[in-house]
């Protein structure tokens, strides 16, 4: 009989940490983890770590071969910086991986006669609003409106979301025998910032590198104006978020796809949060208009009212908690014990 698994692809970035750590709390999960890059020696030992292109079909298949996929957290992804610069190559990584592995979930849905789990983390890089005005105007984005992104990134977030309620929904629905669907569910993620990591290749990466260079003593270009404002979440939160739908009764879900956030503040509240903790940290706020109108076109705040009603998502850290409890304790040791 094959091993029963939780898949987690692009597991060696920031989110896949952070929930590679929050399921392997519970012993009954078998994690096998899927990247390009090897895993970070404190999670190495949590997980089974396949180390290869996400595009290789040879990997794919010996996986299959293997293991029982149950679940699919699905990370692997160019963020929205890099994708701007290799856009073909994102949209293979991007939509070509999310295409294949949707392909592989369905077809072990059939064979197990069960939905294989399809989770899969998007991100307000979905929503393309026109103008300040307009971003002034519509405080709080639901999942529905202005679903018209500017990046390449965005671009293919949204759409592997419709193919996600597509293979939920209607794939071979021509079919003589009906398969069993692959059961499909997608968040929509604000920034995110960890105490433990440092993005790279994306636009809301400002929140972080501010408070990673403040707590190491080293002065910060932020790269947008300081009246910027988008949404952010603490990485446990993103964490939590994602096994949180997972976990959730499938009736209980009026939607395939899920804003989920916890506070909203402009680049230079977020300097003033760095201050109280940070008294000597240095930024200033040179703003490129590439870069600057990526992220005016992201939401200054999303709705996650339907994720709150449906499978009552609440994030455990609050802005106060995520300084206070979460990042500056956790970036401070980090920094300390490596100084
Ligand atoms: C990025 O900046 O590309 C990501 C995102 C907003 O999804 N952090």
């Amino acid at each position: 009989m094959r091993k029963k698994i939780i898949l987690i692809t692009g597991a060696s970035g920031e989110v896949g940490d952070a929930l590679i750590k929050h399921l392997s709390k519970d012993s009954n999960n078998h994690i096998v983890t899927w990247d390009l890059r090897p895993l970070t020696k404190n999670i190495r030992n949590l997980t089974t770590h396949i180390e290869g292109d996400i595009l290789s079909k040879t990997l794919l298949a010996r996986l299959v071969s293997e293991y029982e996929i149950d679940t699919i957290y699905h990370l692997a992804a160019l963020l929205s910086k890099s994708s701007e610069f290799t856009p073909e190559m994102a949209h293979e990584v991007n939509v070509g991986g999310t295409l294949q592995l949707l392909k592989m979930a369905s077809e072990q849905s059939q064979w197990r006669k069960k939905s294989t789990q399809f989770i899969f983390p998007s991100s307000i890089a979905v929503y393309g609003l026109p103008d300040l005005e307009s971003k002034q105007l519509y405080k709080k984005v639901r999942e529905f409106e202005w679903n018209q992104p500017r990046t390449m990134y965005g671009c293919n977030k949204l759409y592997c979301e419709v193919l996600g309620n597509y293979f939920s929904l209607y794939y071979r629905q021509l079919a003589q025998n009906q398969p069993v669907t692959v059961d499909f569910r997608g968040i929509r993620f604000p920034g995110l910032i960890s105490a433990f990591t440092v993005p790279t290749g994306g636009n809301s990466d400002y929140g972080p590198e501010m408070l990673h260079a403040a707590a190491q003593g080293k002065p910060y270009v932020c790269f947008v104006r300081e009246d910027t404002r988008i949404p952010f979440m603490t990485m446990p939160d993103a964490a939590r978020s994602l096994v949180m739908l997972s976990q959730a009764p499938r009736e209980k879900l009026t939607r395939l796809v899920y804003n989920v956030t916890s506070f909203s503040l402009s680049a230079n509240q977020i300097y003033d949060k760095v201050l109280e903790y940070f008294p000597q940290a240095e930024v200033t706020f040179e703003s490129g208009e590439k870069r600057q109108s990526i992220v005016d076109s992201w939401p200054g705040d999303i709705d996650d009212s339907a994720a709150r009603q449906d499978w009552n998502w609440q994030p455990l850290y609050d802005v106060e908690k995520s300084f206070s409890e979460y990042l500056v304790p956790n970036i401070k040791q980090r920094y300390d014990e490596t100084s």
